[in-house]
């Protein structure tokens, strides 16, 4: 079997990788999103509805329909960034990295000795991967891609310290967060261009320290100015959006509904 081209080797070769975006803990969606032709997908641990064991299943899944696989931890939660690392995450993001040391902390958990300080129990991962466990420990070290979220003024004023960590592979912007961080609580706004501006600059620093710079996208048009701007991991498609997005749209196109709904429940 020809070897296929890594998730990190992507990252680091010049096409952009865009992912889908997955906050619903169900199998089949991810790997509908994979089979729709995204080439990775990304399950959501911090927003989403996954716990371990939706994660696991997920991984599996995306690596059924054939695409790479990404997840999201938890805030703070790098035992989980091991725990997905062993079941096959090829690139794992940490939300809300402010500092050096945090992003020290998450970059070790998944990096072996002697860069890091994860345990070894890589099975499924190996078996994900086509490799005996041997194999995968001597490329899981430059393969499993480590990416801190920057998303906060702190973050943004501690950019050229996470970015000098040599563990951590890169970076991801999450302009929500970003923007409600910038404008001190006021408001978020993630396709602004002040937010915009801040992405770029954070892709230029990224691609100067030498490391793997990824954002959020929310729209099509995001996904461009991304790519124009060096992003490499790109988000693009969110199936709680899909679904929400397409039943209202579904609705619309119906003239004469036949019924009344009962109403949403305002309280439990
Ligand atoms: C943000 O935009 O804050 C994100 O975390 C994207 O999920
Ligand atoms: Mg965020």
């Amino acid at each position: 079997m020809t070897k296929q081209i890594s998730l990190s080797d992507k990252l680091r070769s010049g096409t952009p990788v865009i992912t889908g975006w997955s906050f619903l803990s169900e199998p089949m969606i991810v790997e509908m999103f994979a089979r729709a032709g995204y080439p990775a997908v990304t399950v959501d641990m911090q927003h989403g509805t996954y716990d371990f064991d939706g994660a696991r299943d997920a991984l599996s899944a995306i690596a059924l329909g054939g695409a790479h696989r990404i997840a999201r931890i938890p805030l703070a939660d790098n035992a989980m960034a091991g725990r997905l690392a062993d079941m096959g995450a090829e690139c794992l993001i940490a939300p809300m990295i402010n500092s050096r040391e945090e992003a020290v902390a998450f970059a070790r958990a998944i990096k072996y000795p002697p860069v890091g300080d994860r345990s070894f129990g890589p099975f499924r991962a190996a078996q994900l991967s086509g490799e005996s466990s041997e194999e995968y420990l001597k490329t899981a070290n430059s393969q499993l891609v480590s990416l801190a979220m920057i998303e906060s003024q702190e973050a943004i004023d501690a950019l050229d310290d996470i970015l000098s960590v040599p563990e951590l592979d890169g970076v991801f912007v999450g302009p929500s967060d970003l923007s409600l961080s910038l404008s001190n609580g006021e408001g978020v706004d993630p396709n602004g261009e002040g937010t915009a501006e801040i992405c770029a600059m954070i892709a230029d620093k990224t691609a100067q320290a030498g490391k793997i710079p990824g954002v959020f996208c929310l729209n099509a048009d995001k996904v461009k100015e991304a790519i124009q701007q060096g992003f490499k991991l790109i988000t693009h498609g969110i199936d709680i959006a899909f679904i929400n997005d397409s039943a209202k749209t579904a609705l619309s196109d119906v003239d004469g509904l036949p019924s009344e709904k009962p109403g949403a429940l305002t309280t439990y």
